[in-house]
């Protein structure tokens, strides 16, 4: 096995797999006479099948079986071993029919559509069927094997190949360009042994396959699907109506920042409309996600669990941005790993004015009232499975680390670590799902729609006058108004708030294009009306590798993802009183220090520590605030968001200090290291004599901490600066659209990213809410203020208007 295979399992599993290194055996299948050499897994019942002429060129014939459920579901065959820049053939039921679309992953996220049309998948019918328990693709797949970065080729005997199954649906079953739901059932690879799948009868096979393909087979510009992202002119779809009730704001996205925004506006007297493209997060708000063993509890409140939601069935991940995003109330802060860092004063020393840690300080005070995090989240002051803390804590110790509480010392961020921080407050997730939104409920002032998305926003040149919405499938769209003077605030997330903004024609022309050109249906404003701003330019986020260390003696982990069926007994009665490892998330320990760079930038690293597996303990590490790279937020023809250049360790001084981190860790737990680790357990890095420079030219993954796609600053993006928003946090050219989420940071935190996000978002409602709008100048918007009929579910109270809002 090479090492650049090992690599890719390495990221397999870290896609929430598991690996094995399973091969091909022959196998004949009685529908078309085929010999195929076949993979079975059968825990989950699929098999992927491959044939091949004696000197293969690049085509194959393939037979891919996947369990269905009553919630359908799909399966995917990767061209290589793994998800990312692999070709993948994904596959699905409509009724009787077969599905299927190639696509391209740059991320683990939903995959785009591969648009190229020099691969062709063309069914053979003997062999392509739908029963009550599976379907069975058969397809003569034509020039997929090239043998590039893309896909196998043929000039080993063997060749590892990849998969996923899910267990349910993708969006739009009609549609072979929907976005696919997670793949919650499994994926995993294998070797397949292309030597023994050649036959000289492969040339009759290859005949069986239809010349017409039975099902479109995408090849990017003959499209004519309608998308679920449409309104334009090819949607099947009414003509949306208008909301009789107008607001005076509009956030668009109940995540993180967007239901901080809004229930602070909604305090401030103005009239809100907090729209989220998901469903609750919580059984009290209305989720039906409730668990086997407590129906008042979701797996998103459960603190345990908050590492583990990729392998609980259903999570509500997004399925068309650029990497991970949550995709229901409380957005990522409501599938996020629950850390919850309180950022150091020097996390703004790149702010502008008025965004300083002085600025700023009444803010977070404002926040850490309601959310202020936990080092201790165990009603009997224990701490429980805490076996990784205390083996890291002799080794950092005996390097001269030492051990601060992150909540109580935010500013010490060189050689120190500390218990791990978490966004938990009475045994549950907290955040603002949990935190701001009671308050916002109590007022008359605010009403919540969820599983509604925002398509676009409206607007007569500079002036906002609504949002166009529709329900997830693209149905029922419609058209909400702003009151005069009124404000749209978007809180879409760093990877969704750039498609608002350039499907309502604000960004760069290439990006507008290919909005205009693309399969979405949207309707762009006129070219004249376009407002050029580097939309989706100066993304960041934090390079992650996880490092795997081998413990000896062996520990058996903690079984964190049993706890979504069938927690022990044990942890159940304790975690009933408050207390035990379920109230804990899944990290053991915050570790951070810096280096100074030849640059002059300080850098920031942060390891994050936890024992999920078998006798291993896990580092994730992260290069953190001083990062100087930068990449770029792209969006694909379908209107999925998509990474045009990755943010990683572009530069050379971010790369020499990620590694200087990665290679201290291995140093310090090498065997001649001279640290006495005066615990129970000694650690070795997995993979024995690997160095950090092989390690980070194989590894790097995001760390979920994107911000800065549409960046704050006094440099108009319109006059060749790099900023989208003002220092208000205004869209430059446009009277009254605000972005508060994590779109407008300029620069990157030393921790995760969350509590920063929330305070940025405290912030900027104070001067959201304190903004006078001039110029309204609105064609279709109402100017009266209506009386709010709208299904408000809210227990009402009367509210003390404050003197700024009019
Ligand atoms: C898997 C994962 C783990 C993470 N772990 C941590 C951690 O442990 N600690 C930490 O501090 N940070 C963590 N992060 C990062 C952190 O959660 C995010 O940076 C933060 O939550 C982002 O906040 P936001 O308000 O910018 O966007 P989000 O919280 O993502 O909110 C965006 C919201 O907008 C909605 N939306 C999007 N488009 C539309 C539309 N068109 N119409 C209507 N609604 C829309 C979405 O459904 C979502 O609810 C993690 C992130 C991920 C993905
Ligand atoms: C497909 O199956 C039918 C029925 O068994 C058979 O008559 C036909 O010859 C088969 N076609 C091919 C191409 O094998
Ligand atoms: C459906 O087809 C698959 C693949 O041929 C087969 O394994 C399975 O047993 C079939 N199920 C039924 C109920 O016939
Ligand atoms: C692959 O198959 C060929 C032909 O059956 C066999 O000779 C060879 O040993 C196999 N290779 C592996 C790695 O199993
Ligand atoms: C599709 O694109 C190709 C190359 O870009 C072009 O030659 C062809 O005419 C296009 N087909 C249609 C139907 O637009
Ligand atoms: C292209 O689209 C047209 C119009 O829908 C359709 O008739 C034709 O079959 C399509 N061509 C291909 C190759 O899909
Ligand atoms: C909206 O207002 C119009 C005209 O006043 C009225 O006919 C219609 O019924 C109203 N719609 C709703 C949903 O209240
Ligand atoms: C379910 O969870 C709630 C909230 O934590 C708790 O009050 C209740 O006791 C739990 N019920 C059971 C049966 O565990
Ligand atoms: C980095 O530089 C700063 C400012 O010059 C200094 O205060 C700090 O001690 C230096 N840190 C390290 C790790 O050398
Ligand atoms: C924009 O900025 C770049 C880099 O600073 C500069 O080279 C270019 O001339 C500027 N263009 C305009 C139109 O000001
Ligand atoms: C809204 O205001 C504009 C300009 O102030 C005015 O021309 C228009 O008639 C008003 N519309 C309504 C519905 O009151
Ligand atoms: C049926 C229909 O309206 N087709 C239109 C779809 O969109 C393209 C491009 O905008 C038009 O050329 C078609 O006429």
């Amino acid at each position: 096995m090479t090492s650049k295979l090992l690599g890719s399992l390495a990221l397999a599993a870290l896609a929430g797999t598991t690996t094995a290194f399973t091969t091909t055996s022959a196998y004949t299948d009685r529908n078309t006479g085929i010999d195929f050499q076949q993979y079975v897994d059968t825990d989950i019942g699929y098999s992927f099948g491959i044939a091949l002429p004696e000197n293969p060129t690049t085509d194959f014939i393939g037979q891919m079986v996947v369990p269905i459920t009553a919630d359908g579901g799909w399966g995917a065959v990767a061209m290589g071993p793994g998800m990312t820049g692999k070709l993948l053939l994904v596959a699905w039921a409509n009724g009787d029919e077969i599905v299927s679309s190639f696509r391209l992953a740059s991320s683990y996220s939903n995959p785009d559509v591969y648009s190229e049309s020099t691969v062709e998948a063309l069914p053979i019918a003997n062999g392509t069927f739908v029963n009550s328990t599976h379907f069975s693709y058969t397809f003569l797949c034509e020039g997929c094997a090239t043998g590039d970065s893309y896909s196998f080729g043929f000039s080993s005997e063997t060749t590892a190949l990849g998969y996923a199954v899910a267990s349910t649906n993708p969006t739009t079953v009609s549609d072979p360009a929907s976005a696919l739901t997670y793949h919650s059932t499994g994926a995993n690879i294998y070797v397949a042994n292309l030597t023994a799948a050649m036959s000289s009868d492969y040339a009759t096979w290859a005949s069986y396959a239809s010349a017409v393909p039975t099902t479109p087979v995408p090849g990017g510009n003959n499209s004519t699907i309608p998308s679920p992202g449409g309104n334009g002119s090819n949607s099947t779809l009414p003509n949306p109506t208008t909301l009789n009730t107008t607001y005076d704001v509009i956030v668009v996205g109940g995540g993180t920042s967007g239901i901080i925004a809004a229930e602070r506006l909604a305090e401030s007297g103005a009239k809100v409309l907090l729209i989220e493209r998901g469903p609750a997060n919580t059984v009290a708000l209305g989720s039906t996600q409730s668990l086997p063993w407590n129906d008042t509890l979701t797996a998103y409140d459960v603190p345990a669990l908050g590492s583990s939601l990729t392998s609980v069935s259903g999570t509500k991940f997004c399925s068309d941005t650029a990497s991970t995003a949550g995709c229901l109330l409380g957005g990522s802060s409501s599938v996020n790993g629950l850390n919850f860092i309180h950022p150091p004063a020097h996390d703004f020393e790149r702010w502008p004015a008025g965004w300083s840690w002085q600025d700023i300080e009444g803010a977070a005070d404002r926040l850490y009232t309601r959310n202020p995090g936990t080092t201790q989240p165990s009603a009997d002051g224990k701490y429980y499975n805490d076996l990784a803390f205390t083996t890291m804590s002799g080794y950092l110790s005996g390097r001269g680390w030492s051990e601060v509480d992150s909540i109580e010392s935010p500013d010490e961020k060189h050689m120190v670590f500390s218990r791990p921080a978490w966004s938990i407050s009475n045994h549950l997730r907290a955040g603002p799902a949990r935190t701001y939104m009671p308050f916002a409920q109590q007022l008359d002032t605010f009403t919540l729609k969820l599983e509604t998305k925002v398509v676009q926003v409206l607007r007569t040149g500079s002036t906002v006058t609504g949002v166009l919405t529709q329900s997830e499938n693209g149905s029922n769209p419609q058209i909400i108004n702003l009151n005069k003077n009124g404000k749209v605030v978007l809180a879409a997330g760093a990877l969704s708030t750039p498609r608002v903004l350039w499907n309502s024609g604000i960004g760069r022309s290439d990006a507008l294009n290919i909005v205009k050109s693309g399969t979405s249906g949207i309707t762009l404003p006129d070219s004249a009306d376009w407002i050029d701003l580097p939309v989706g330019h100066n993304l960041q986020d934090h390079v992650q590798i996880p490092l795997q260390f081998t413990s000896s003696p062996s520990f058996a982990a903690y079984d964190f993802a049993g706890l979504s069926s069938s927690p022990e007994e044990d942890d159940l009665t304790l975690y009933e009183e408050g207390s035990g490892t379920i109230t804990q998330a899944a990290q053991r320990m915050h570790m951070w220090t810096s280096v100074n760079g030849t640059d002059g930038r300080t850098r920031y690293l942060q390891g994050t520590v936890s024992a999920m597996k078998d006798s291993t303990v896990t580092i994730r590490t992260f290069l953190t605030h001083g990062t100087s790279s930068r990449g770029e937020l792209g969006i694909s023809a379908s209107g999925s968001t998509v990474l045009n250049t990755k943010p990683w360790l572009i530069d050379d001084a971010d790369r020499t200090a990620f590694s200087g981190f990665i290679q201290s860790l291995l140093d310090l737990t090498a065997s001649n290291s001279s640290i006495a680790n005066n615990n129970s357990i000694a650690l070795r890095y997995t993979t024995a004599g690997a160095t950090a420079s092989d390690i980070v030219s194989t590894s790097l993954i995001s760390g979920d901490h994107w911000v800065g796609s549409a960046k704050m600053g006094t440099d108009d993006g319109r006059e060749n600066g790099t900023s989208v928003v003002d220092l208000d946090t205004k869209v430059y050219g446009t009277d009254n659209l605000f972005v508060v989420d994590a779109s407008v940071h300029p620069d990157l935190p030393t921790g995760n990213t969350q509590a920063i996000i929330m305070i940025v978002a405290e912030h900027a409602a104070e001067k959201i809410a304190a903004y006078q709008v001039s110029n309204w100048n609105s064609g279709q918007g109402s100017n009266s203020t209506l009386p709010a009929t709208e299904g408000s579910k809210c227990r009402k109270r009367s509210v003390r208007r404050r003197a700024y809002w009019n």
